[in-house]
């Protein structure tokens, strides 16, 4: 099938495009250069079109995301809505089910999702939530910071049986990229205890968190992976964590990244995670401070760096993680009720439920040090937006953090008719940030950026040979003011007009038409073979005396993973 968007204002900053009238022509699953007189025209005249969003960082399938289902039903009786012929039924806010999860990206004409958190040993339940997603393809990312094996191996700085283990268990668990959560932090917490600063060390293990990040950037770059290594840093959520951010990003800048073709997408070696939950000055609650503008000057001084945000939205939420510690924290200072997990060997996690409200001080700090982030870093292609939903808040609100970025005006009078506490404009340098986002910014943090850091080289740009992966968003640009509108950005980007995926029109006038199964990206390693054949062998009584399940059951087989994009790196 051939179409053309025809006469849309086509932002595609991948290929410098910014504003411009232009025709997009699609056939079959892909973006062409050319069509026949046969194809189908859709008018879209002076209409926004953008490539389909790219969501660097959300949670969205695993164990993590049943538990808070189960536990919450007050959340998953919110957005209930009853089946109609192209959707099942929608239910949760936080915590929405699979298919409710794949209809609002796409009704948001978002088109792929970065699972941020999977531990191998629980890949397989992952997996199987992830093929109940319509609509949009799913990055998992195997959290490795606090497994025992790598902790061994980064202790004795085996760098090559490392990079072995890393690729034999991205095919194992059939995942895309290296996350790291809390390094050693998560393992400290099996012994109820966590890490604070980069240079402590778990308990029993006698490496430190410095010490992981380090051998697992190496190996990232030694192995020549698409995504760099992916780090949510040591002390996440605790006043005065700056420092340990910022040594956390300034401890790889000696390592080159990668030469091989298949990481030559991207520029940056790291990625930072929610960099607003790592951004807090003070020793208390009491007398926290924002750290953005440190952090910020951080990032804009190191092109070896990405980030994304973590914004606030001041919405009840569900607050996940592989940050079992810090998740205590929450729930020593909340006293909601908490979910703590442990997963043998690998990692651990925590949920419970957060009340952000504009009323409180301390989520109004946080608000304003997402924004502070935001607008401090100066180039948009180390920065993307993300909430970390639902962590801080659902990702049906990225189109209302889209409408604060790009009003002054509407921030302004948050802090002025005190919508939000006063300690936005006491205690951050927000008030005195008039940057806007225009619509060619917004195109980079939700799209083009993502797409480059993630290191995909099929989506993300409306380049000819691309995924046919397009949203349509109705707003015209050109007589439109998005500081004075904010309500109508926020509107606009909640509901395309069109959302094409793989060329197939899912979404128009923001409801579902159709749907389709998701694919499953993920990073088979070629040529170590024998090498992962041998870490095996040399791991495999460890396995057996500290897992509860047999080798036989832990490994993702391919039946699991239906609609694979494997993406094979030489
Ligand atoms: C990332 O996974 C990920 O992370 C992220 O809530 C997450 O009330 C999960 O107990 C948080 N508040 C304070 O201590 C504030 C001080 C308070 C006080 O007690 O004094 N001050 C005030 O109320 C101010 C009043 C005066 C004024 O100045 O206006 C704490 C409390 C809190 C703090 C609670 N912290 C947690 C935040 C962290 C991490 C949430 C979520 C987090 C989730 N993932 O005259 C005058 O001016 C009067 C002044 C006022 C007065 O005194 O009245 C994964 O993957
Ligand atoms: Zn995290
Ligand atoms: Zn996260």
């Amino acid at each position: 099938m051939e179409y053309i968007l025809k006469n849309g204002i086509v932002y595609d900053p991948a290929n410098g495009v910014n504003g411009e009238k232009k025709d997009i022509m699609f056939k079959d699953d892909k973006i062409v250069d050319s069509v026949s007189d046969n194809a189908k025209v859709i008018d879209v005249t002076d209409k926004i079109v953008m490539p389909a969003g790219v969501d660097i960082h959300a949670h969205i399938a695993g164990p993590k995301l049943v538990v808070g289902r189960l536990y919450r039903p007050e959340d998953s009786r919110r957005g209930v809505t009853q089946k109609t012929a192209h959707e099942k039924g929608e239910s949760g806010f936080s915590i929405p089910s699979c298919p409710t999860t794949g209809y609002r990206y796409s009704r948001m004409g978002y088109g792929t999702v970065c699972e941020a958190a999977m531990p191998p040993l629980e890949a397989k339940h992952t997996h199987e939530e992830i093929n109940t997603i319509p609509n949009i393809d799913v990055a998992p990312l195997p959290l490795f910071g606090n497994n025992w094996v790598v902790m061994e191996y980064a202790k004795e700085n085996k760098i090559d049986e490392l990079a072995a283990y890393v690729s034999a268990w991205l095919k194992l668990s059939k995942g895309y990229g290296i996350k790291i959560v809390n390094p050693c932090g998560t393992e400290a917490w099996g012994w109820g205890m966590n890490v604070h600063g980069y240079d402590d060390s778990a308990p029993y293990f006698d490496v430190t968190s410095r010490q992981v990040v380090r051998a697992l950037t190496k190996v990232n770059e030694k192995l020549g992976l698409p995504h760099s290594i992916h780090i949510h840093p040591n002390d996440l959520g605790h006043p005065g964590n700056t420092g340990t951010t910022i040594e956390t990003l300034a401890s790889v800048k000696d390592i080159a990244k990668s030469t091989l073709p298949s990481a030559s997408i991207r520029d940056q070696v790291m990625h930072c995670t929610h960099l607003q939950f790592h951004s807090y000055t003070g020793t208390s609650w009491k007398n926290a401070g924002s750290g953005a503008p440190d952090v910020a000057k951080f990032i804009n001084h190191n092109k070896y760096l990405t980030g994304d945000v973590g914004q606030v939205t001041f919405d009840e939420t569900t607050t996940m993680t592989a940050d079992g510690p810090m998740e205590y924290d929450l729930y020593k200072l909340s006293g909601l009720k908490w979910a703590n997990k442990d997963v043998e060997c690998e990692t651990g996690s925590g949920i419970i439920p957060c009340i952000y409200s504009p009323k409180n001080p301390v989520n109004t700090l946080q608000w304003a040090v997402g924004l502070e982030l935001f607008l401090l870093i100066n180039d948009p292609w180390q920065l993307c937006l993300t909430t970390d939903s639902p962590n801080g808040g659902p990702f049906i609100r990225y189109p209302r953090v889209i409408s604060w970025l790009m009003s002054n005006k509407r921030r302004m009078e948050m802090i002025e008719n005190r919508e939000v506490h006063k300690w936005a404009e006491k205690r951050t340098t927000l008030a005195t940030l008039d940057r806007e986002y225009d619509f060619n910014d917004i195109a980079i943090i939700t799209r083009a950026a993502p797409a480059k850091i993630d290191g995909y080289t099929d989506r993300g740009a409306l380049t000819p040979g691309f995924k046919a992966d397009i949203a349509v968003y109705d707003i015209k640009p050109n007589e439109f003011d998005p500081s004075r509108n904010p309500k109508e950005v926020e509107k606009a980007f909640s509901r395309a007009l069109y959302t094409i995926k793989d060329g197939q029109i899912l979404v128009k006038d923001g409801e579902i038409v159709q749907t389709k199964p998701s694919h499953t990206i993920w990073t088979n390693v070629t040529g170590l073979e024998d090498q992962e054949a041998k870490v095996i062998e040399d791991i495999m009584p460890f396995f057996k005396q500290y897992y509860s399940v047999k080798w036989s059951n832990y490994k993702v087989h391919d039946h699991y993973v239906p609609n694979p994009i494997k993406i094979d790196v030489p």
